[in-house]
């Protein structure tokens, strides 16, 4: 057998290494290794190699050489993970000396070095394989082999061979560690106790993870990290709040009291969420340094949504705009720490969404880390149901993240992991993944009986001790404390808890967040306009290009155009995307940063935006909006990755964590949107009224049916209407570049006032429609209306019959529309922004109108979706007692047709209708209409 051809190729390149460095300099290696090197030659690679390294056979040396390459690649296999043992370790034949065709005996008789790589202390390969045995296949497994920058494998091989972070290299104090472990059982044993059945998703089983946090952010806190983002779950939420985030025992009681005599608000702008959904915020003091902030935000139920939120938030925690040009963002200011389910994260695709985001310019963070708690169920259901990979935490190799898996009833590994994720990631910028494997003592939750699914993994937890005993156990074996002093050391943190309760006030102790009313009337006196001589000013800037800067001919031919457009101050010459990069211009210019993404968005799906040009001889780029002379604040734009639902998440993350500044994101077509449905759902509309929270988001949907197809026709303007309540947010559809322009320019005005997320449906054909265009005068005078009046049919209201009241394109293919002639008794009105919806502007728009008999809402949406059974109700509240009815497609379960042809028929057929019919004088008695109903 030829022992060199059984080297795989990085054996053979260590071994050829270490040969290479005796032939330049004997003495480098040590006596054993020269021994065999001076009786041993090489083979050419493609020889078959016969020589032996003298009297040991070169196939145990080979054979030596493989079998430490596969505990440290596969050791983990063979690791003791599980604490109830219920899952052995599968091993792997190749951790077997024999497989190599070596023993023991064998193996004492080649030198260490041949194999030992980063350890110490070692002289025989024996030795060095048992203390490989001891590292790799322990309760510590280090799953890192997939790792393919051979810097960062090699960086993680020393740490853990050289035990850089554990004790006693890097110390543990172990009675301060019983301490807390005392503190996490003895509050998790109160709440039993105290509130039996009360669904609090204990801790226990994988108490180690409050300790492994206090390890990651003391890390951080030293490498002068200040802002710290802890994204979790409901499971040990509670006891992960009150001692890593010091949330108060009292107000944890209080809310598990849940006193019914306590002031409740009435208002239903506010519904509060159920304790475990909190978010809390900790200050810890820096000794001569800052303070670091521990933040943790509230998430809804929805397992692993808050993931991409906590990265918009430590991307923008880590990120200055206050200059002009590209945002600096440096991974030194913020951490964010992600701690998921064993069930959630190979379950949930928005883990696969985020992870996908860490190395990403425009959304990186420098790296999270990441910890599963991993107590090996999800509510009823077993790893074999859960995922398809080997652990749960599959899905993050393919990412290239150095994972460790780490049994939580050894404290001391678990700090070691911690340690040893922090110093990954402070090194390289890099994600790194714990998977914290124990077990969850009592069911799902406290009320649900886990013996029903899992008996005889519940029998064992019932003999199983917790990981305080066990390791009180440990330092009462190494003497370090007595087991009076460990039982002491419990006993006083139960009696916190005891007092905590006895002094409980519990209205009184309860707090609830106020979010603050906006100010009344602000959206309406924000002040807009832009003074033309501005407006030229930007426009010139925007256009002038680095001098030896070439163009793409047809971008010039539209720049050229661009020169002029401010000239003539009343023709209607801005388009749509020059009102919007003005808008932004003028944003920066005033001091407040932008930050812009979604799929494309640097040109702009339909090739009208172009915020990045590029050089047309060299690729180089170009961003207009970052080498404003004007801009006070920095601008970035992000072609995002094919994602909604963690993008979205993604910036509103940002945003909440950074409200001044303007946070924009558009997706390619609107109907894309419902894949970020979850971040609309229980983030966007409502963590207003759950939790406080002011975002003020920007959507960007392009919407309207142009004869695409069922998809790229709708934004779902519906489901936003549906869920708009308690002025949680602004939705508007409008027509012009100047009402784009102000929108946005109100938008930036009250993002510290009166913040509101923005949802515009956005045109797409119309993006360079005649009719949208606006002239210069609307910019530098004019502002955002709610409504438009037809200004034109007002010059001869007492001929109008009837009002239609419109949104968004349709309103276009009405005024262009032949039958409009032959109908001088028609107005035609824009409802420009649908929520919240404008009543006064509504209603004098139509009272404008003394003699007209109806109102008719035209859409070309389906009746069933659009604005319609929306807008309803409020049209008839104004309409004075005059019809209302609707013009609109047939209710249908898709939204377009997907045929051109149909298109165009039904479309045609919706305007016949709107000119179509009688028109009807207003009635002179009055319609009894119902009234609103009460709140
Ligand atoms: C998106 C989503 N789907 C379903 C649920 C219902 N649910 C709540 S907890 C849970 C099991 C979670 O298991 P795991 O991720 O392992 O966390 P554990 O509760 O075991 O800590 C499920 C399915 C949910 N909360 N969110
Ligand atoms: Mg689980």
């Amino acid at each position: 057998m030829s022992g060199w051809q059984e080297f795989s190729g990085f054996n053979r390149g260590y071994v050829l290494e270490l040969y290479e460095k005796y032939r330049e300099n004997p003495s480098s290696v040590d006596a054993e290794t020269r021994g065999v090197f001076e009786q041993w030659t090489p083979p050419a690679l493609d020889e078959a190699p016969s020589a032996a390294a003298g009297t040991i056979p070169l196939e145990k040396v080979v054979g030596a050489v493989n079998l430490a390459e596969s505990i440290r690649r596969y050791g983990h296999l063979a690791a003791r993970l599980d604490p109830l043992g219920a899952r052995p370790p599968i091993g792997d034949p190749s951790l077997l000396a024999a497989t190599h065709g070596v023993t023991d005996e064998d193996l004492r008789s080649i030198p260490a070095n041949l194999v030992a790589g980063p350890l110490d202390g070692v002289t025989t390969a024996c030795d060095a394989i048992e203390a490989l045995r001891r590292i790799y296949c322990s309760t510590t497994g280090y799953d890192y082999a997939h790792v393919f920058v051979p810097e960062e494998r090699e960086w993680l091989r020393q740490a853990s061979e050289r035990g850089r972070f554990r004790a006693p290299a890097d110390p543990i104090d172990p009675v301060a560690l019983l301490d807390r472990l005392s503190q996490v059982e003895a509050f998790e044993r109160f709440l039993q106790r105290t509130f039996p059945g009360k669904t609090r998703f204990s801790i226990e089983g994988l108490d180690m993870l409050v300790p492994v946090l206090d390890e990651v952010i003391a890390e951080a806190g030293e490498a002068g990290i200040r802002q710290i983002l802890v994204g979790m779950a409901h499971r040990g939420r509670l006891n992960v709040m009150a001692h890593v985030l010091n949330k108060p025992y009292a107000q944890i009681l209080a809310e598990f009291k849940d006193p019914v005599s306590r002031p409740f608000r009435e208002d239903m702008a506010w519904t509060g969420d159920v304790k475990y959904h909190a978010g809390a915020h900790r200050a810890i003091k820096g000794g001569e340094a800052m303070d670091v902030v521990v933040s943790m935000p509230p998430n809804p139920s929805h397992l692993e949504a808050v993931d991409p939120i906590v990265e918009g938030m430590a991307r923008a925690a880590g990120t200055s705009v206050d200059g002009a040009g590209a945002p600096i963002f440096d991974p030194a200011r913020s951490v964010p720490i992600l701690i998921h389910g064993d069930a959630a994260f190979p379950g949930q695709g928005v883990v696969a969404e985020t992870l996908n985001l860490s190395r990403l310019p425009g959304y990186s963070t420098g790296g999270t880390i990441h910890i599963i708690v991993n107590n090996q169920l999800g509510f009823t259901t077993g790893p074999e149901d859960v995922y398809s990979t080997s652990y749960a935490s599959g899905l993050a190799r393919g990412f290239k993240i150095p994972i460790v898996h780490v049994n939580a009833d050894d404290p001391e590994a678990c700090v070691e992991a911690a340690r040893l994720a922090f110093a990954y990631r402070a090194r390289f910028q890099r994600d790194f993944l714990i998977d914290l494997i124990g077990y969850r003592r009592h069911g799902h939750n406290e009320g649900d009986e886990p013996a029903f699914t899992q008996p005889l993994t519940y029998q064992k937890i019932g003999w199983h001790p917790t990981a305080r005993e066990i390791w009180a156990s440990r330092l009462v074996e190494r003497g370090v404390v007595s087991g009076e002093k460990a039982e002491g050391i419990y006993q006083a943190r139960a009696s916190e808890m005891q007092a905590a309760y006895e002094a409980l006030r519990p209205e009184q102790d309860l707090v609830e967040p106020e979010p603050e009313a906006p100010p009344p009337g602000a959206a309406a006196k924000a002040n807009t306009t832009v003074s033309i001589e501005r407006l030229r000013e930007l426009n010139a800037s925007l256009l002038a290009l680095p001098s030896d800067f070439t163009l793409h001919k047809k971008l010039e031919r539209g720049r050229e155009k661009r020169v002029h457009m401010l000239d003539a101050i009343d023709d209607r010459s801005v388009d749509w995307a020059t009102a919007e990069e003005l808008a932004l211009a003028s944003i920066l210019s005033d001091g407040v940063s932008i930050r812009l993404t979604g799929e494309d968005v640097e040109r702009g799906t339909f090739s009208h935006r172009h915020a990045v040009l590029h050089d047309f001889t060299n690729g180089r780029a170009h961003v207009p909006l970052q080498t404003l002379p004007q801009a006070r604040a920095a601008f970035e734009v992000h072609n995002s990755p094919l994602t909604e639902n963690a993008v979205l998440g993604f910036e509103y993350g940002y945003n909440v964590q950074e409200p001044s500044r303007l946070v924009i994101w558009e997706a390619q077509y609107g109907d894309f949107i419902n894949g970020a449905q979850v971040v609309i759902d229980e983030f966007l509309v409502s963590a207003r009224g759950k939790w406080g929270q002011r975002p003020s988001l920007v959507l960007l949907l392009p919407h309207a049916h142009e004869g695409q197809g069922p998809d790229h026709a709708s934004a779902r303007p519906e489901r936003f209407l549906q869920l708009a309540a308690d002025i949680n947010m602004r939705v508007a559809n409008c027509t012009t570049a100047a009402q784009y322009f102000h929108l946005l320019r109100r938008q930036a005005a009250l993002l510290l006032v009166d913040p509101l997320p923005l949802v515009v449906l956005t045109p797409k054909s119309l993006l360079r429609h005649a009719m949208v265009a606006s002239s210069p005068r609307e910019f530098a005078e004019g502002r955002f209306r709610m409504v438009i009046q037809d200004h034109e049919a007002e010059s001869r209201a007492d001929a109008i019959r009837r009002v239609i009241v419109c949104s968004g394109k349709i309103y276009v293919d009405l005024m262009s529309a032949e039958q409009r002639a032959d109908r001088p008794d028609v107005a035609i009105c824009r409802l420009e922004q649908l929520y919240p919806v404008p009543m006064r502007d509504l209603r004098a728009v139509i009272d404008a109108y003394p003699e007209a008999g109806e109102v008719v809402w035209v859409q070309e949406e389906p009746e069933n979706m659009g604005a319609w059974e929306f807008v309803r109700p409020h049209l008839q509240e104004v309409s004075g007692g005059r019809a209302v009815r609707r013009v609109a497609r047939a209710r249908s379960a898709s939204p377009a047709e997907g045929s051109a042809a149909r298109h165009t028929h039904h479309q045609q057929m919706l305007i016949a209708q709107a000119f179509g019919g009688k028109p009807v004088a207003r009635p002179r008695t009055v319609v009894d209409v119902p009234a609103p109903q009460p709140r």
